[in-house]
């Protein structure tokens, strides 16, 4: 881990991190993942090479996933105990509904974490590497789907943010930052 900043809002219940989501030890990971859960690049690529091949034979099990919703499996080698794989919105321009599947994805793997007693998260920046979502607009989503959740669930204890580029690190902390002074 390089950085890590906590949210002095909302019981410090969020939390920044900067590093790669495989090394966390929290009870779920989420995946950024394709409509396949076959496995892929990015944080996807990663998360498959550290969980190993136990995730791929689960994953296939599973069928696929539509976008905006999200499947569960177990870690396996990972420090996580649990992969909560989401699908997020190919950007097109932004015309095309992504915001809200977006949103969606952030919602349902929050719900998806509830039902199976998961009660520290840690999420990527959905979106935001191949499938081009502009990353202020993306940080934007998650937050604000992450904090209303938040404040009406309280089984949850703690959410963070892994963000792995210094880019997406910067614009959440800045809103962070400046949401604590409003
Ligand atoms: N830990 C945390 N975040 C990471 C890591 C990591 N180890 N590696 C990359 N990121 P992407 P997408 C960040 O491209 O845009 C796959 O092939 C990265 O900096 O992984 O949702 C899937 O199979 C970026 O900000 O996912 C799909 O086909 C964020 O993760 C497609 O990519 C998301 O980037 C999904 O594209």
């Amino acid at each position: 881990m390089i950085n890590q900043f906590l949210y002095a809002m909302l019981e410090n219940r969020i939390e920044l991190i900067h590093g790669d989501i495989t090394k966390l030890s929290v009870d779920a990971i989420v995946n950024a993942a394709n409509q396949s859960l076959l496995g892929g690049s990015g944080v996807d690529g990663a998360i498959h090479r550290a969980a190993g091949p136990r995730l791929l034979e689960e994953c296939r099990s599973i069928g696929g996933c539509p976008t905006g919703e999200a499947r569960f499996t177990r870690g396996y080698n990972l420090p996580a105990k649990f992969v909560i794989h989401t699908v997020g919105p190919v950007y097109y321009g932004g015309k095309h509904g992504e915001a809200e599947k977006l949103a969606s994805c952030y919602r349902n793997s929050l719900e998806m974490a509830v039902i199976n007693d998961c009660k520290t998260i840690a999420f990527p920046n959905i979106s935001t590497g191949i499938y081009g979502y502009p990353k202020e607009e993306a940080s934007k989503i998650a937050f604000s789907e992450v904090k209303r959740f938040l404040g009406e669930n309280k089984t949850i204890d703690k959410v963070i943010f892994c963000c792995f580029d210094a880019e997406n690190y910067s614009l959440y902390m800045h809103m962070l930052v400046s949401s604590g002074k409003n």
